[in-house]
């Protein structure tokens, strides 16, 4: 059986996601994992909440709360919106665990011991209207790389150059505005990446089959002449994981925490951790999917996120795996990074500081979670950018789930309860048209796997709509409404023949539209096992088995449900 680990990006605690965040890294990582499980692998999922860093701190300034409670009620308020869309975590952990803490220090004691960290006095801006350092976030201006004139201290979210907070052009406090800020000596550990230059480079190169967008950020910021800076991994913020080496104090770093960068990704060892403590279950239950030399040399490791992640991800994370590793340790490194474009809203981006679009309360508000997750997956912006306009929102809800899949699953199941009773009749054998469509069906499941393995998301979205298809223009053109006036036993056949293609339906569609699939699968009263080949599963459902009438699956988005929703979020939110 093979085993594959998954990782979404972990979304930051600072407020409530938006389709865009959703569909650039944890919705897409759902449809691997579900998949994969549907194909019998052994699949640890996980994701977590970012809460350190300063984007949690300005956020709960802003709620007017105590970080640490903040970040507890919207850890909740994401758990169960990602509950609400279905995300199948097997853990959905917190960057603040205690676990969290520990391997933090203990991955920085490690980089220590592997010389890949200096300790440097520096010059940070300093606000004295504020009266405080202005790290990262706190601190906006231009950007030195590509003029942007709203780059934050750590990076620049439009040409994703990773940054620090004295490079910006025009610097000024992202907190009070104030510009009159002074440069001040204050000592910090820096992750000394430029000398694993190399190894990165050795690593990137033999990755040719990732996704271009991954490695081609990955090379650029490999190439650049600075793109590998030294990297400051330690702040002057008093929430986030106090600065060790491993158990011991770290002299001259008292006060101090870890750059949010630094503990993020770590977290995604922490909260398989997390997930075995949860259970009280010992180390080696999180280590044979973490540790080489523990179990985990078998492990496919599969990291899903958004361009803007990749650099920390193909560089900074990776450092600090092999930094461990050189010191005797056997961590896993990634082993495919898929990577995703950004969705725009409505002509123009989505943005959380903005409150523009549609976030992800919102939309459960509206509808049910497939309706979501089936037009963000097949309009994933995995070649270049995509748009969310509420004319191919509706469009794609009711052509396709409503028309082709809702419509075929409906007719199906409905005749044959008025002909035949709420059990498969039995008819005739199987015949041309049968054969036909099998053949067809045959071939396009696997296309659509292979698209699935490839994580090709929008193909195999294509490829799935074209198997409910199959399935409607057999129906409409064996016609068992009418060929039942003539041969019962034929329209029998059909139906028989029909609600096995129902049944298959409920099982390719599950990665996508998980409740439907459920719902499907309920109605048949069946299991879920992956097909073989359609023509084994056409005979799934024997003559006599019963089923229910499965109530309409999808509603179709009416014209005014759109203008009134196209409306109501076409401003910011409040
Ligand atoms: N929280 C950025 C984001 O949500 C950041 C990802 C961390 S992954 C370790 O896009
Ligand atoms: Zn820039």
């Amino acid at each position: 059986m093979s085993r594959v680990l998954i990782t979404s990006a972990i979304p930051y605690i600072n407020g409530i996601k938006h389709l865009g965040n959703l569909i650039g890294s944890q919705l897409p990582a759902d449809l691997y994992a579900r998949y994969q499980r549907a194909r019998g692998s052994e699949v640890l999922f996980l994701c977590a909440t970012d809460e350190h860093g300063t984007p949690a701190e300005l956020a709960a300034a802003k709620a007017g709360k105590p970080v640490a409670d903040y970040c507890a009620e919207m850890w909740q308020v994401q758990k169960d919106l990602s509950d609400g869309f279905r995300l199948s975590f097997d853990q959905f952990g917190r960057s603040s665990s205690p676990q969290n803490h520990a391997l933090t220090q203990h991955f920085a004691g490690r980089l220590a011991e592997a010389g890949l960290i200096e300790e440097r006095s520096e010059t940070q801006v300093y606000s004295p209207a504020d009266g405080r350092f202005l790290p990262d976030r706190y601190i906006e201006g231009t950007c030195p790389n590509c003029g942007y004139d709203r780059a934050r201290g750590d990076q620049c979210e439009n040409c994703t150059k990773q940054l620090d907070p004295t490079d910006l052009i025009d610097p000024r406090s992202a907190v009070s505005g104030a510009t009159d800020l002074q440069e001040r000596e204050t000592k910090h550990l820096y992750l000394t990446q430029s000398k694993m230059r190399d190894a990165l480079r050795d690593w990137i190169d033999a990755k040719t089959d990732w996704p271009i967008l991954t490695t081609s950020i990955a090379k650029k910021w490999l190439d650049d002449g600075d793109g590998l800076q030294d990297r400051g991994i330690t702040r002057d913020l008093n929430w986030g994981v106090p600065v060790k080496k491993g158990d011991a104090d770290w002299p001259g770093m008292e006060g101090k925490v870890f750059y949010v960068w630094f503990d993020a990704p770590i977290e995604y060892i922490a909260s398989a951790k997390e997930w075995t403590d949860a259970q009280g279950r010992p180390d080696a239950d999180w280590q044979r999917w973490w540790r080489t030399e523990h179990g985990a040399d078998d492990v496919r490791y599969v990291q899903f996120m958004g361009k803007d992640n990749v650099p920390f991800h193909t560089l900074s994370f990776p450092v600090t795996i092999m930094g461990a590793n050189a010191t005797g340790e056997d961590w896993k490194l990634v082993d495919y990074i898929k990577s995703f474009n950004y969705l725009n809203y409505d002509g123009g981006q989505f943005s959380t500081s903005q409150g523009r679009g549609v976030f992800m309360d919102q939309a459960l508000s509206l509808l049910p979670a497939d309706y979501w997750r089936w037009y963000l997956l097949r309009n994933a912006p995995e070649n270049g950018d995509s748009e969310f306009t509420w004319e191919t929102f509706q469009a794609a809800s009711n052509r396709d789930l409503a028309d082709v899949l809702g419509n075929f699953v409906s007719r199906v199941t409905k005749f044959c309860r008025s002909k035949f009773g709420e059990a498969v009749p039995e008819g005739g054998a199987y015949g041309e048209a049968e054969a036909a469509a099998l053949a067809d069906l045959d071939a396009r499941i696997e296309a659509y796997a292979a698209h699935m393995d490839a994580i090709e998301i929008r193909k195999a979205a294509a490829e799935l709509r074209a198997i409910w298809v199959v399935g409607n223009e057999y129906l409409q053109a064996a016609a068992p409404w009418s060929v039942i006036k003539e041969d019962e036993a034929r329209a029998a056949a059909i139906i028989r023949f029909s609600l096995n293609l129902v049944r298959l339906y409920g099982i390719l569609s599950a990665p996508f539209i998980p409740d439907a699939a459920d719902a499907i699968l309920k109605a048949m009263r069946t299991d879920a096992a992956w097909p073989k080949s359609a023509t084994d599963v056409s005979a799934a459902l024997p003559a006599g088995h019963e089923f229910d009438v499965p109530d309409n699956l999808f509603a179709k988005i009416t014209d005014d449900q759109r203008d009134e929703w196209a409306a109501k979020f076409s401003g910011v939110r409040d």
